[in-house]
């Protein structure tokens, strides 16, 4: 460009030389060619501003560069963020009362494997807050108070609240008989249902079935009616688990006037899952009956579950 502007001044210096040959006078070309000087001087600027310009502007394209690399950095280093947030999140117990939480080490790993039965369990586990916990106990849960900053050997770090009731079923029944029954040595149904939460007792049949292993408390109370009679006549009604009878109630008279007699029996017995439960008469008099009315009542429900035997748990 200034070889450009070089050869425009010696060519305008050239030109007015050439005019004062045809008559110009020497100011008037002086003043041509400092006017064609100022010209050139201008365009000397303005080449100089254009480099100027075009130079911020490759500055501008490198800095838009920089920033666009920066902004493909900072998007993955919030993606690696991101992952670590995740994977912290699925390591951490996810609330105190959970029971189990998936471990990356190898005492979580095992501990995985099986229930929680102390604080000490929970710990390697990942707990690390104070609390109450339900762990497993000998048949059912334990509650247990668990202080984390204690060392695992002094006897603060677990202290025993007690055993936690749970129940994977409902069962509680009432049942009565609306009227006089006489068949020995069968089950003896029932009309009434009061209650049968479950549904585990069969009134058609008579028979109830656990349905969990567990305790159970069974309440029977009862009328036999006894005619008149000389001799003695007898009632007896027989509890059976399983075929077998487990208890017994009784009622007799001898009198020349018939008698309304009365009996029962409670029973609480462990039971496990689809043992059978039910009453039959065992011996009666002649002239004697189950009275019927609503005088005989049946009464059974869960007193406990073993809640790792019915949930089978391990
Ligand atoms: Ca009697």
């Amino acid at each position: 460009m200034a070889r450009y502007l070089y050869s425009m001044f010696v060519f305008l210096l050239c030109a007015s030389k050439m005019s004062s040959t045809y008559g110009f006078s020497w100011n008037k070309q002086l003043q041509q060619a400092t006017g064609n000087h100022n010209k050139i001087l201008q365009l000397e600027n303005r080449d100089t501003r254009l480099e100027a310009l075009e130079f911020k502007v490759q500055q501008h394209d490198e800095i838009r560069e920089a920033l666009t690399s920066k902004v493909f950095e900072l998007e993955a280093k919030v993606q690696q963020q991101q992952l670590l947030l995740d994977a912290l999140q699925n390591a951490k117990p996810r609330s105190h009362c959970q029971s189990v939480v998936n471990g990356d080490n190898d005492n979580k790993s095992r501990a995985v494997s099986a229930m929680p039965a102390s604080c000490a369990d929970l710990q390697v586990m990942g707990y690390d807050l104070n609390g109450f916990y339900s762990v497993m106990g000998v048949g059912k849960m334990n509650s247990v108070y668990c202080d984390f900053t204690k060392p695992s050997s002094e006897s603060g770090f677990q202290q025993l609240i007690g055993f936690t009731e749970i129940k994977s079923v409902s069962t509680a029944f009432y049942v009565q008989r609306s009227s006089s029954f006489t068949q020995i040595n069968t089950p003896i149904p029932f009309q009434v249902e009061r209650l049968n939460v479950g549904g585990a007792m069969n009134l058609t049949s008579g028979i109830f079935t656990a349905p969990v292993t567990g305790s159970y408390f069974f309440c029977l109370s009862g009328t036999a009616y006894i005619s008149e009679s000389t001799s003695r006549l007898v009632f007896t009604i027989s509890l059976y688990m399983n075929d077998n009878p487990i208890a017994y109630g009784y009622a007799d008279e001898m009198s020349t006037e018939y008698q309304y007699e009365t009996f029962s029996l409670q029973s609480t017995l462990h039971l496990m899952k689809g043992d059978q439960v039910w009453l039959q008469i065992s011996s009666i008099g002649t002239g004697v009956y189950l009275y019927g009315g609503l005088f005989t009542h049946f009464n059974g429900w869960l007193l406990q579950e073993d809640i790792f035997q019915s949930t089978n748990i391990k």
